[in-house]
């Protein structure tokens, strides 16, 4: 395979980084990271396996039905099946796109990458994927916690990444007994001397035998004895971090536009009305909002729209959202934060109006709206 990454896939891979908030799983080759994914997704999306990595990035976004995509290191997405993960064929492609359905991915989109140091060379793909994330979750075998290689690596991640990353003390099982966890546990936080928000054993094993028809509370315990209730409170706390980022770098992005910037959907002149129902009904299903939120965005010319229309607008259907009962209150905030409208003098209309368009379809899509009543 060719390593050469081109401008055009840099390119893909930042724009999907520049709507979503976004974590990596990084770690030694055969570390435990597609094992904690499939853990944390409460799924077995990708293999997990013993022989050498065969997989590049894979990139996890939220989508309704199970969907893949390949883009190859010239920046070309072809449209893959499920089969190829297993194939050869995998390696030809810089990054997989997987878009399907779990709650996690409604707050955050994960990208599992290959061995840091892997027979094939794949630290190039490891290092490209550390520009598009928010923050890491770093795997390693607890016991063989935190090596040479792992800390010549992580000292070059910039200092923005490591502050809200985890540390994953994987295959915690394979310990003898918790007092031998715990000695690494202060081994590894005195190591990493603060340059992890937190320090985890986890076992992706023992919370895999969590299986849908266990019932419900012997289900919780094996999450808590596992270890995988306290990585998801950790992450809970990053992933606000990586999303208050990401609303941020979208108002960046629509500032330092250019002027050529594509225009959105033809638009057409027309008075500019909140939606009486909206505003009037506190249970107003969160869909039919953005709905017509989108529809009034894509009605307004651009070369015609005022600072304060847009404003306005941006008022009005934080009104009307907060007013939902249906929306989870972190999401409320970052959308909050997302549609706080631009404060500078050289926003780009024709811009912001896809912009915001494109975000509210986003979360249109999470499972946190009740689409369609
Ligand atoms: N005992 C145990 N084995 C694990 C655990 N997590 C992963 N493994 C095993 O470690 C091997 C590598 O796991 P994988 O997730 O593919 O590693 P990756 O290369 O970092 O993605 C596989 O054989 C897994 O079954 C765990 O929590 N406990
Ligand atoms: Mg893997």
């Amino acid at each position: 395979m060719s390593l050469t990454i081109d401008a055009l896939a840099s390119g893909q891979l930042a724009a999907w980084f520049a709507r979503r908030p976004s974590f990596a799983l990084m770690g030694e080759y055969s570390a435990g990271k597609s094992a904690l994914l499939n853990a944390l997704l409460g799924q077995s999306l990708l293999p997990t396996r013993v022989t050498a990595t065969d997989l590049p990035a894979v990139w996890i976004t939220h989508g309704d039905t199970l969907r893949l995509q390949g883009l190859t290191f010239a920046g070309a997405l072809l449209d893959l099946e499920i089969a190829d993960l297993t194939r050869d064929r995998a390696m030809d492609f810089l990054c997989i796109r997987v878009e399907c359905n779990a709650a996690l991915l409604a707050k955050v989109d994960i990208i599992d990458t290959p061995g840091i140091s892997d027979p094939r060379m794949t630290t190039v793909i490891v290092e490209e994927m550390l520009k598009y994330v928010d923050f890491v979750v770093w795997c390693s075998p607890i016991n063989q916690a935190w090596r040479q290689t792992e800390r010549a690596f992580w000292n070059r991640v910039p200092q923005a990444t490591r502050a809200p990353s985890l540390l994953a003390l994987t295959r915690a099982d394979t310990m003898r007994s918790q007092a031998d966890v715990a000695k690494v546990l202060r081994r590894c936080k005195l190591d990493t001397a603060d340059s992890f928000a937190a320090v985890l054993p986890v076992s992706a094993l023992q919370a895999k035998t969590a299986l849908p028809a266990t019932p419900a509370a012997e289900r919780e315990a094996l999450r808590h004895a596992s270890g995988l209730a306290d990585l998801q409170d950790a992450l809970a706390a990053s992933i606000l971090v990586a999303a208050t980022r990401c609303a941020e770098r979208r108002k960046t992005l629509l500032l330092t536009a250019p002027a050529s910037a594509p225009p959105p959907a033809p638009a057409r002149k027309k008075a500019v009305k909140a939606p009486k129902q909206s505003q009037s009904d506190p249970a107003a299903s969160v869909t039919r909002i953005v709905q017509d939120f989108a529809r009034r965005l894509r009605d307004m010319d651009p070369a015609q729209t005022s600072r304060k229309d847009l404003n306005d607008q941006f008022h009005q259907v934080k009104t009307a959202l907060r007013s939902s009962a249906r929306l989870d209150a972190d999401h409320l905030s970052v959308l909050t934060l997302a549609l706080k409208g631009p404060e500078d003098a050289t926003w780009d209309a024709a811009r912001l109006v896809t912009q915001v368009h494109d975000d509210l379809k986003d979360f249109a899509a999470g499972p946190w709206c009740t689409i369609g009543d």
